[in-house]
């Protein structure tokens, strides 16, 4: 049995639970993290010492990382149109969901941090514009790279789609002023669409 620690509402989590849910995988979730702790206990350090979420626990292999447990998950059930055996599309997936954890989130969390989990009277307007541009040009890349094809990395969904479009998720939820992309626009709707992404993205920014 999978077992998954880590709070719904957590970026890293919803990664490996919108995965789990286009593989169709039945897991038991652990909430842990911010509100819940667990996180800081002995008990969960011995199996990251980190002190982060999402690790998991399957059939006595621990795991943490998310894009990585996304990775196992696909390989282990053999998800091959979501993470393609083929040398050439695993490496394209695999450098979308490294652009997204070195350079697209590091641009858009001071965004979603700035608004989301920071009062008003404490916020650091010049700082929100800097970072709103730099998430601007981000997704701008994106835009220019795929605007041609449905998803990031051709006709079909794969795990390179699952970090950006949770990324997406927040972008297009803040209350922001945004560049039109219809490009980006229809990814993101496509997206939208798959009952995984419903289930365990959607839902009030916290
Ligand atoms: N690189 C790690 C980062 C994990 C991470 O930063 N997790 C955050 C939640 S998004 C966390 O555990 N924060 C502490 C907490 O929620 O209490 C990954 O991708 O799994």
């Amino acid at each position: 049995m999978l077992t998954i620690w880590g709070r719904k509402n957590s970026i890293k989590v919803q990664k490996v639970l919108w995965c789990c849910g286009e593989i169709g995988l039945n897991f038991r979730r652990i909430d842990a993290g911010r509100e819940f702790g667990i996180n800081d206990t002995p008990e969960f350090l011995q199996l990251n010492p980190n002190g982060l979420v999402p690790t998991i626990e399957d059939d006595g292999f621990v795991l943490w990382e998310s894009n990585v447990i996304v990775r196992y998950l696909a390989t282990k059930h053999r998800a091959h149109v979501l993470y393609p055996p083929d040398l050439r599309s695993r490496f394209d997936v695999e450098r979308w969901m490294d652009w997204h954890a070195t350079t697209l989130w590091p641009t858009l969390r001071p965004v979603f941090f700035g608004l989301i989990r920071t009062p008003p009277e404490q916020r650091d307007h010049a700082m929100l514009r800097k970072a709103q541009i730099g998430a601007e040009q981000a997704f701008g890349i994106l835009v220019r790279h795929h605007s041609d094809r449905p998803y990031v990395t051709g006709e079909t969904f794969t795990i390179g789609d699952i970090p950006l479009g949770i990324a997406a998720f927040r972008w297009y939820a803040l209350d922001i002023a945004r560049p039109v992309l219809p490009s980006l626009d229809a990814w993101y709707h496509r997206l939208r669409e798959r009952p995984a992404f419903q289930a365990n993205v959607a839902g009030p920014l916290s």
